[in-house]
């Protein structure tokens, strides 16, 4: 496959990843819950949470906004930070929804390079619980993480997949695109 020399597919699980950071699909509330974001607090311990209390009290009182992010340590996990971000809930998000998506991953790019690192490893945002459907998520990724890529920064992207019929959703849609 022609995809970009500096991102990766692989099946696994994010909290395991060995890397800079690793990206988190939370929601605006930042206190936890299901899908990756439980298993990312809950593998990572307290410590996230009360760095996400920090940051709702000192940054954002009313939640992190759609499309933002924001760091925290990765607590036990080998990653050193978990970067957080909220993804777009599908049938809410209208004609805002790719946009937002991309933002997502563009976000999360700019606190990684501002962290100093120089690989990030990202679950497949607001494909879910938020319902987001996968090939047009796969699509706007790729080319969000892409176009960044291209604007000269030194970073490795992996994208981390739960399932392995995930990867080849993904690998189809970039394939589909390079083709294109
Ligand atoms: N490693 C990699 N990917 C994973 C893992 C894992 N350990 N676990 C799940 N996935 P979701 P969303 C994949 O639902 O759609 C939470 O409650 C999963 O297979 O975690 O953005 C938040 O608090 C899917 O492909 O995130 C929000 O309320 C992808 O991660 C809401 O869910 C994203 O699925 C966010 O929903």
């Amino acid at each position: 496959m022609n995809t970009h020399p500096d991102i990766l597919l692989k099946v696994g699980d994010i909290t395991k990843e060995n890397v800079c950071a690793i990206v988190n699909a939370a929601n605006y509330s930042l206190m936890g819950g299901g899908g990756v974001d439980g298993t990312i607090h809950r593998a990572g311990g307290s410590q996230i949470l009360d760095e996400c209390r920090k940051i709702r009290q000192e940054q954002y009182p009313e939640g992190l906004p759609t499309g933002k992010a924001v760091a925290t340590t990765a607590g036990k996990m080998p990653a050193q930070y978990v970067i957080h971000t909220v993804g777009p809930i599908y049938h809410q998000c209208g004609q805002a929804c790719p946009s937002l998506l991309a933002s997502c991953y563009t976000s999360s790019l700019q606190t990684a390079v501002g962290l100093g690192c120089k690989d990030v490893s990202f679950p497949a945002i607001s494909t879910g619980i938020y319902g987001y459907p996968k090939e047009e998520a796969a699509r706007i990724a790729y080319e969000a993480v892409k176009a960044f890529l291209e604007e000269g920064h030194d970073l490795k992207v992996y994208f981390i997949f739960h399932h392995f019929d995930d990867k080849e959703i993904f690998e189809r849609a970039i394939s589909k695109l390079e083709r294109d």
